[in-house]
């Protein structure tokens, strides 16, 4: 395998939550995976991702607290977005400014609602990390964070999800070499403990 162990603990996040856990990164290629527990709006990349829905127009879970956080000016741009080319297909990304957050954009990606499997949910997950992935490129990004899209609202299943998301980000490092950082963001405890096992079976 060309995963190895490039040290221990990150930095926790000034969240409660992170209380006696340890983050832990690997490195793929030349490339830093980080596991963070806590909330992805007070991460520190260039570039955080959104898990959005076809409108655009904002709603609940990750993309409340983007948009809560990260003020006006990401609706204004999505709104501009949403006249051009009427919102975001399932799958696909489109990029903003991130506001006030502390990163220089936000991609906003629409993950698939799971229905038993039946609607490609998987390939069109697999999609929303893969374009997200190549417009942050395009965009000079270096660092990268992801929520575990679809995982919540739309109800993907956790473990096959975090699979997807794993296997999406190693093969995008296998072709290019871009991305100094990608992190995943973890907010709810079971998928947390998911990752945590994907990662420790990686190092
Ligand atoms: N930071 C990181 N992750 C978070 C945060 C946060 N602040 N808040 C929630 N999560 P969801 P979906 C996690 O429901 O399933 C919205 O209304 C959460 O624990 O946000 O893709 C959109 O507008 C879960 O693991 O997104 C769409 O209509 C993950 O983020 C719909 O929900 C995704 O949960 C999209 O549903």
């Amino acid at each position: 395998s060309d995963w190895t162990n490039s040290g221990d603990a990150l930095v926790a996040l000034d969240d409660d939550k992170t209380k006696g856990r340890t983050d832990m990164e690997l490195l793929v290629g030349t490339t830093i995976i980080e596991l963070i527990y806590g909330d992805i709006t007070k991460t520190n990349v260039d570039c955080i991702v959104n898990a959005a829905n076809t409108s655009l127009l904002g709603g609940g879970g990750v993309d409340g607290a983007i948009h809560r956080a990260g003020g006006i000016e990401i609706l204004e741009e999505c709104k501009e977005i949403r006249a051009r080319q009427g919102g975001c297909s399932v799958g696909e990304a489109v990029i903003t400014t991130a506001g006030k957050l502390n990163a220089k954009y936000v991609i906003h990606t629409v993950g698939p609602v799971w229905n038993k499997g039946i609607n490609n949910e998987e390939d069109k997950l697999e999609k929303c990390y893969k374009n997200s992935l190549d417009i942050a490129v395009k965009h000079n990004v270096k660092s990268i964070a992801f929520p575990n899209i679809s995982t919540g609202i739309y109800r993907f299943p956790k473990l096959k999800a975090a699979q997807i998301a794993f296997s999406s980000v190693q093969s995008f490092i296998e072709d290019e070499k871009f991305m100094d950082r990608i992190q995943f963001v973890c907010f709810d405890e079971e998928n947390y403990q998911i990752y945590l096992k994907i990662f420790k079976e990686k190092l």
